[in-house]
C-alpha cells in the first residue's frame, strides 16, 4: 500500500522536474518522498492519534459518567438485593419458625395425646367398672363375644347379719345358721370355710359335700361347678351359655366361646378389652383352666389348657340393688373344673 502511495506521489514529483539532472532529481525526489513519509508519516500517525486521544478523551469523561451511573446502578442493586435479603430472606426464616411453629402445634396435638393419656386414664375408671356381660337378661342368646354391660367396681354386699362373711341369704342356701359365726362349731368360722372349700354346716365336711349343693355338668364342653340345687338352670343357645338363677333372681352365667386363635387368657382379654395393664391379683387359676378376674370377683374369663375356648363366668344381681350370692358364685368359681 506504501509503496503504491509512494510510486504515485512520486509521479507527479518526477513529472514537474523532468528538466532537472536525473541524479539531482532523483535525490530530491528521494528527500521530497522522505519528506512526504514524514508527512505521510506523521499524517497517517498523528491524524488517528489525535482523533483517538479526542476520542478516548470524550470516551472518559462520558465513561466516567456511564462508570458513576453504573456504579450508582450497581450499589443500588447490591442494596436492593441486600433489602431483598433481608426482608424476604428474613421473612422465610420466620416461615421455618412458622414451621417450627408447626410442629409445635403437632406438639400440641401431642398434649392432646397426653390428654389422650388421661382418656386412657379415663378408661381406667371404665377399667373399674369392668364389662360385664347384660345383669337384667340372663337368657340372652350368646354371641361370639359375650354380651357385655357396665357393671358397679364394688358391689353393696347383701346383709350379713352375723358377719361372718356369708350373707343371710347365702347362710339360708348353704344350710348354715345366720345368727351364728361358727354354725357348725367346729371353730371355724362360716365365711373362712366357704374360702377353703369347706361347709360351714357340716364340721370336717368339704362344700362338695353340701347337701344344697350339686354339680352341674355340660356335656359338650365338659365342664362342671357347684350350683345351688334349688335354683333353675336354664339352656339358650344350646350348651354355649347356662344361666343358673336364685329364685330372687340373681344368677350366674356359663357362657363359651372359641378361641381360634389360641390366645393366652392374657392376650385375649387384653385384645378384647384394651386393656394396658392386668395386674397380678386380676389372675386367677382353677382346675385345667387360667383366668383372670375383675376386681370385685363378679366376672372370670378364663381359657382351658388347650386354649380351645374362652370361658366367662358372671354374676348378676338382677334388679336387685344389693349382691347377696357373690360367695356362692364363689363357690361356683373354686369348684369349676374343665374336664
Ligand atoms: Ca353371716
Ligand atoms: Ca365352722
Amino acid at each position: 500500500m506504501f509503496s503504491l502511495n509512494k510510486k504515485e506521489l512520486k509521479k507527479p514529483e518526477s513529472g514537474k522536474s523532468a528538466t532537472e539532472q536525473p541524479e539531482a532529481a532523483a535525490a530530491k525526489a528521494k528527500k521530497e518522498e522522505k519528506d512526504w513519509l514524514k508527512d505521510e508519516n506523521i499524517m497517517v500517525y498523528v491524524m488517528p492519534e489525535n482523533f483517538r486521544v479526542q476520542k478516548t478523551g470524550g470516551d472518559n469523561s462520558k465513561m466516567t459518567g456511564l462508570f458513576i451511573i453504573g456504579g450508582g446502578l450497581f450499589f443500588f442493586l447490591i442494596a436492593s438485593i441486600g433489602m431483598y435479603f433481608y426482608l424476604f430472606k428474613t421473612k422465610p426464616a420466620p416461615q421455618p419458625t412458622a414451621q417450627v411453629e408447626q410442629p409445635a402445634v403437632v406438639k400440641k396435638e401431642n398434649t392432646p395425646t397426653p390428654i389422650a393419656t388421661p382418656a386412657s386414664e379415663t378408661s381406667k375408671p371404665a377399667k373399674e367398672t369392668e364389662p360385664v356381660i347384660s345383669t337384667t337378661t340372663p337368657t340372652t342368646t350368646p354371641s361370639q363375644t359375650p354380651p357385655v354391660a357396665a357393671a358397679p367396681a364394688t358391689f353393696i354386699l347383701g346383709e350379713d347379719k352375723d358377719g361372718d362373711g356369708l350373707t343371710d341369704k347365702e347362710e339360708a342356701v348353704l344350710g348354715a345358721d345366720p345368727a351364728s359365726r361358727d354354725s357348725d362349731k367346729d371353730s371355724y368360722e362360716d365365711g373362712q370355710e366357704v374360702l377353703s372349700g369347706y361347709d360351714p354346716a357340716q364340721a370336717a365336711k368339704k362344700i362338695a359335700e353340701n347337701k344344697k349343693l350339686g354339680s352341674y355338668d355340660n356335656k359338650t364342653y365338659n365342664y362342671n361347678f357347684l350350683y345351688p340345687i334349688a335354683w333353675e338352670v336354664t339352656k339358650s343357645g344350646g350348651d354355649d351359655s347356662i344361666t343358673v338363677k336364685s329364685p330372687d333372681n340373681q344368677f350366674f352365667q356359663v357362657i363359651v366361646q372359641p378361641n381360634p386363635a389360641k390366645e393366652s387368657i392374657l392376650d385375649w382379654y387384653k385384645k378384647q378389652f384394651n386393656y394396658q395393664e392386668v395386674t397380678a391379683g386380676m389372675n386367677i387359676s382353677g382346675n385345667e383352666w387360667e383366668g383372670i378376674k375383675n376386681k370385685n370377683g363378679s366376672i372370670v374369663y378364663l381359657v382351658d389348657k388347650n386354649k380351645k375356648y374362652i370361658i366367662t363366668l358372671n354374676y348378676g344381681t338382677g334388679e336387685s340393688a344389693a349382691a347377696d350370692y357373690l360367695s356362692i358364685f364363689g363357690i361356683a368359681l373354686r369348684s369349676f373344673a374343665i374336664k
